[in-house]
């Protein structure tokens, strides 16, 4: 099973030290030449949730290389705001069953690599997981969380992925199927939409969220949209339910800084788009007015544009 790992920011790196204990022939792509060279002099280096280091020498290239070989299992670990941009890339390492597994967050990922693809061979992975980049060469587990994978078009699922779960889960790693992912999706965008902005707007660690001021009304408000959006999607959202898995989240990862205040720090584009920005489209769509997301979105934007995170 060849399997690649196309990414190497926090859920790349993360994934790719994983997969290399169980898949000893899994390639991380990077997207700089730069990262694949640290990456090959110094080793991946993962710090655990116990503090403990582990030392991978995973196999790793630059995604802009030719000749690359092709790849059963397609772990895409970019950022939504670069699915566009690599769409073209990825047939040239595709053989006609490679499946994608899709580890962005928010909405629209698979729509970006239509035409690229037969939707068959999408899948969605949805991860609460925490993770922190601390270099080109080490990634931090900041926050145990769980990781659901599920198929965009109905139909069964292939062999190549359902033998790459079955040696995944066997493991320790949670990680599963789930028949209901568009659920899932809607639920992760819910913890995103309430997490990623308000953490970036107030410059705070995940778990440091409970205890801001203000934090209360305005994810009540995130929520009320999202769940009125979510139902003329035809997914009924229990506000209970996120509310708990929110918090949940918040607790879990607490030393973790939400990837959208990381890519803030790092002075880079958010997925402030594909998520409150993704509610505020869909709500338009069914004419519905989703007033607090659509100010975060602009808040958010205003952001990137100053680079210091504004209340
Ligand atoms: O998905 C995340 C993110 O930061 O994008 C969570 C789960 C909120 C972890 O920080």
């Amino acid at each position: 099973m060849r399997i690649a790992v196309w990414g190497g920011g926090s859920i790349g790196l993360l994934w790719a030290g994983r997969l290399a204990e169980r898949f000893p022939e899994t390639i991380l792509l990077t997207r700089t030449r730069e990262q694949r060279d640290q990456i090959r002099a110094n080793g991946l280096r993962v710090t655990k949730r116990n503090g403990r280091e582990s030392l991978h020498s995973v196999y790793v290239e630059w995604s802009g290389d030719h000749g690359l070989p092709v790849f059963d299992v397609i772990f895409l670990a970019v950022k939504q705001t670069d699915v566009a941009k690599i769409a073209s890339e990825l047939p040239r390492v595709c053989h006609s069953s490679t499946d994608i597994w899709l580890w962005q967050n928010g909405m629209g990922q698979e729509k970006q690599l239509r035409g690229y693809f037969p939707q068959e061979h999408l899948y969605h992975a949805v991860t609460t997981e925490g993770a922190m980049r601390r270099g080109l060469s080490h990634v931090e587990h900041t926050g145990e969380g769980e990781s659901r994978i599920g198929q965009i078009s109905e139909g069964n699922v292939s062999p190549i992925t359902e033998k790459t779960l079955s040696i995944l889960s066997s493991s320790e790693l949670s990680i599963a199927y789930d028949l209901d992912i568009k659920r899932v999706l809607w639920e992760k965008l819910a913890i995103n939409s309430v997490i990623n902005p308000l953490t970036s707007l107030w410059n705070l660690s995940n778990g440091d969220l409970l205890d801001q001021d203000g934090f209360k009304p305005w994810m009540e408000g995130i929520l009320d949209e999202v769940v009125q959006v979510a139902a003329f999607e035809g997914t009924a959202l229990e506000p209970r339910t996120l509310v708990n898995k929110i918090l949940a989240v918040c607790k879990k990862t607490a030393a973790n800084q939400s990837s959208m205040l990381q890519d803030l720090k790092r002075g880079k584009k958010t997925e402030i788009d594909f998520i409150n920005g993704a509610v505020v489209a869909k709500g338009k769509q069914h004419g519905i007015s989703t007033p607090v997301n659509a100010k975060l979105t602009q808040l958010v934007y205003r952001a990137e544009e100053t680079g210091i995170p504004v209340s």
